[in-house]
């Protein structure tokens, strides 16, 4: 996520760290670099340049220049500057509780929709919810087919009538749902390549007859700029109740995260990061600040942890990476947890200094598979004190799980350089930070 754009960022920041004093043109230096990243990243110029201007006036202040630690100041600064620029609180998207509910879900076409729809109503079906999936999107065969496999595969209730309109469509599932005691609508509606009145005046239909309680605009953040028009107009036409950014996962670029709260209103409620269906956050700007300046994001981390695992285990998980005294029983426990959790790059991007030594390398599915393979190769004592294994350890090992020595070397140099990152994230927790200031609030 935002690779580009926290490499730049961490570059200056570097720069800044290791200046003892500050002076105003070492400020005015780092906001121009500041500036240029923003502007790469395709952040509206508007923003981006309010951006800069606020926190060089901050910055330029006589407290924050005669304090201990003025490069540190400054990237505080910056870090609760873009807090506020991605909405400063989180948002929640309105509770399924009172039933029904209605979700009225638009974008474009590809922007994510549909799978949005089914990532919404499998956390809602984890809390023990009534959902109905409704195909709005009629015009394509395909996309009303797409949205019942959807449907079929966490076996949430789809509804579709055919030969009738998208807005008579949804009125009618809304009443299905009064009757069925259903407690959370999603509307699935279509979208196009490129926004039209047509489709506008259909959408606008769809909300007189149903009355959404959330209006929620899947804004692609591969897109940046273009994203950013796009909620702009949909919101002046629809009156949106929040953004929900898609595939943060990729190499989104930022511009869009970092503009569309600022440009159009509209509290970003929802992050999607990646294909699967349980690949769904809420939108914390703390938390993506964190992120976007390099700083891991260890609280999404163990949150989505949490929501595959149980808590117990969880918690358990976090205390042995943080103590940095888990071993290899416990890697391959969290191999089998992982696997459920998502693409493992994804995962660690999230914790602190892990994004960037593990940006070259691809951790897949199939490495991740010869891992576990290795692991089973060990005895349990090689497991729980993986010191003892030695040459003729590892030529076992190697043949007993069908790998090379090289493989098996690798992966205790790997195992170890992890264990000692993640020992580090107990120290790192308020690096770049004045004393006080937690930003991971763990
Ligand atoms: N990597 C990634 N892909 C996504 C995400 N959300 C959707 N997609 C993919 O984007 C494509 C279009 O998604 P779809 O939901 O069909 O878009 P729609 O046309 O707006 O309904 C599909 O291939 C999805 O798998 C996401 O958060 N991350
Ligand atoms: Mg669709």
């Amino acid at each position: 996520m935002f690779g580009q754009l926290t490499d730049k960022l961490e570059q200056t920041f570097k720069k800044l760290r290791g200046l003892g004093v500050l002076t105003e043109k070492n400020i005015k230096d780092s906001m121009r670099e500041v500036r240029q990243a923003l502007l790469e990243a395709d952040v509206n110029y508007k923003v981006a340049k309010r951006f800069v201007a606020s926190v060089q006036e901050k910055s330029i202040g006589a407290r924050v220049l005669k304090s201990i630690d003025p490069g540190q100041q400054v990237i505080k600064i910056v870090h609760d500057e873009l807090v506020e620029l991605l909405g400063g609180s989180a948002e929640p998207i309105a509770p399924a509780d009172k039933g029904p509910t209605v979700y009225m879900i638009c974008g474009l076409q590809g922007s994510g929709k549909t799978t949005l729809v089914g990532k919404l109503a499998l956390q809602n079906k984890r809390k023990n919810r009534k959902a109905l999936m409704v195909a709005a999107d009629i015009y394509r065969p395909a996309a009303v087919k797409q949205l019942k496999v959807l449907a079929d595969s966490i076996r949430v209730e789809h509804y579709y009538l055919e030969g009738k309109k998208p807005p008579e469509i949804c009125a009618e599932a809304v009443k299905y749902a009064e009757k069925n005691f259903i407690d959370l609508v999603i509307l699935d509606t279509a979208g196009r390549l490129h926004i039209d009145d047509e489709l506008m005046v259909e959408l606008e239909e769809i909300k007189k007859r149903v009355n959404p309680h959330e209006i929620l605009l899947v804004a692609d953040a591969m897109t940046g700029q273009d994203a950013v028009n796009v909620a702009r107009e949909f919101h002046e036409r629809l009156g949106l109740t929040g953004v929900a950014l898609s595939k943060l996962d990729g190499d989104a670029r930022g511009g869009a995260a970092l503009s569309i709260r600022e440009v159009t209103g509209c509290p970003i409620k929802l992050a999607s990061v990646g294909e699967k269906l349980s690949d769904l956050e809420a939108f914390h700007p703390d938390r993506m600040a964190s992120r976007i300046l390099g700083m891991g994001d260890i609280v999404s981390l163990v949150e989505k942890a949490e929501e595959t695992i149980d808590l117990e285990n969880a918690a358990r998980m976090q205390e042995k990476l943080l103590k940095s005294k888990f071993d290899f029983e416990d890697f391959l426990e969290q191999m089998g947890h992982l696997k459920k959790m998502g693409p493992l790059d994804s995962l660690v991007g999230m914790i602190p200094g892990m994004g960037k030594a593990f940006k070259n390398i691809q951790v897949d599915e199939k490495q991740m598979e010869r891992m576990v393979a290795i692991i089973k190769s060990m005895t349990l004592e090689e497991r729980r004190n993986p010191t003892i294994i030695d040459g003729s350890r590892k030529k076992r090992i190697a043949r007993g799980s069908g790998n090379s020595v090289q493989a098996v070397n690798q992966l205790l140099k790997q195992f170890h350089a992890m264990q000692k990152m993640f020992g580090n994230i107990s120290k790192m927790k308020f690096k770049g930070f004045p004393a006080g200031v937690n930003p991971f609030k763990l």
